[in-house]
């Protein structure tokens, strides 16, 4: 069978990791790349051995010749991208944030159907080894109905030297890591209809927020705590682990450091460590990020030529996005926001 042809927009740091993910897929081979910026494009280029290389997306959609297209550049850029693609009906995958504004993602959405085109948010969170495996148990009943739940994720690692536009921005961890442990506690609680959020900023030589600690309340009755830290000293640095807890009516579930998940129903306790592979390309602490962007790749691959909706389509990544435009709005008013309002 023919390989699926790709092209990837923006060559930056996290791109390495898609370009091996897309090594790693038999059925996949990326005949294009792009970035505007000559030394990455070289670098990328030469090390994946990747001939066709373009300063301008513009250029590279011209000539064509690839069945869909991985847009891995910074957000600001992102709408323009998704729009480009749909004018060239090449089906798209866009990095998480989605945009700089849920109107800019409604946007999106609705240029990917007009031109008929699939689009998937690269949300990969929820393609983590540890999560898949935290879903698995809530699916198997084992702790019954899940009633409350917590996603936490408190780090004091330095994500600025690798991704230095992190301490410029106006918003911070919200819309770059919370939107992740949002996206988690709607992958395991469902969609949420209100959220309650607090935000500070501790780190002085940062612009946005690096605290937040969000309430949701989630459609099916389960209320969850979706708290997000990079100013959090432990003694073990666990970047970048996301702890879970749930309670459910019949036992309760808590994944902590280490990977390490501890489930008690009424048959007992169990307790295993749900550590993600380190791939071959991988190094650690990321290695558990790195598995989740082949994981997320592979399933596209698959919905792609399966002529089906991705699980982190446009249209579904609305809702993880909306959350992070409630809990901004939430924390700015010191209110409840509704969902209901935004989408
Ligand atoms: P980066 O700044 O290192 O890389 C972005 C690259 O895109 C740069 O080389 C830049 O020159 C290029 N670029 C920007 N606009 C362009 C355009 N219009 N045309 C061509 N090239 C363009 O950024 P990064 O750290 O690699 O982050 C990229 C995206 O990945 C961000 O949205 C970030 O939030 C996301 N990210 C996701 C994860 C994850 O786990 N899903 C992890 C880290 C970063
Ligand atoms: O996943 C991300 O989006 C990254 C990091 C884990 C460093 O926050 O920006």
């Amino acid at each position: 069978m023919a390989k699926m042809k790709g092209a990837l927009i923006g060559c930056g740091f996290f791109a390495v990791n898609q370009m091996h993910g897309w090594q790693d897929l038999a059925d996949v081979e990326i005949v294009a790349i792009c970035d505007r910026d000559l030394e990455r494009l070289t670098i990328v280029g030469d090390q994946f051995g990747v001939a066709r290389r373009y300063q301008s997306a513009n250029a590279m959609f011209a000539d064509g010749g690839f069945d869909f297209v991985d847009i891995a550049t910074t957000v600001g850029s992102h709408r323009a991208l998704v729009e480009l693609a749909a004018s060239h009906k090449v089906p798209a995958i866009c990095q998480k944030p989605f945009a700089p504004t849920l109107e800019d993602a409604k946007a999106m959405v609705a240029a990917a159907d007009k031109a008929g085109i699939p689009l998937m948010i690269h949300e990969n969170f929820r393609w983590q080894t540890p999560i898949l495996a935290v879903k698995a148990v809530l699916d198997s009943g084992v702790i019954g109905e899940a009633f409350w739940g917590r996603v936490s994720f408190r780090s004091g690692f330095d994500v600025f030297s690798g991704q230095p536009y992190l301490a410029k921005g106006k918003r911070f961890i919200i819309e770059d890591l919370g939107i992740h442990s949002l996206d988690i506690a709607r992958f395991l609680f469902g969609d949420a209809n209100r959220m309650t959020a607090r935000a500070r900023r501790i780190n002085p030589d940062i612009a946005g927020e690096d605290v937040a600690t969000m309430l949701l309340d989630h459609d099916n009755g389960v209320t969850s705590i979706v708290d997000v830290s990079y100013a959090t000293r432990l003694p073990e640095e666990p970047f970048p682990e996301t702890f879970v807890e749930i309670d459910g009516s019949k036992g309760t579930l808590r994944l902590g450091k280490d990977y390490r998940l501890i489930v008690h129903g009424p048959d007992g306790t169990t307790e295993t460590v749900v550590a993600p592979n380190l791939l071959p390309w991988a190094s650690q602490p990321w290695h558990n990020i790195q598995e989740s962007v082949a994981l997320i790749q592979k399933h596209w691959v698959e919905r792609l030529a399966a002529g089906r909706e991705p699980d982190t389509s446009g249209r579904d990544n609305l809702k993880t996005f909306a959350l992070v435009e409630a809990a901004y709005l939430s924390a700015e008013r010191a209110e409840t926001v509704s969902l209901q309002d935004l989408l």
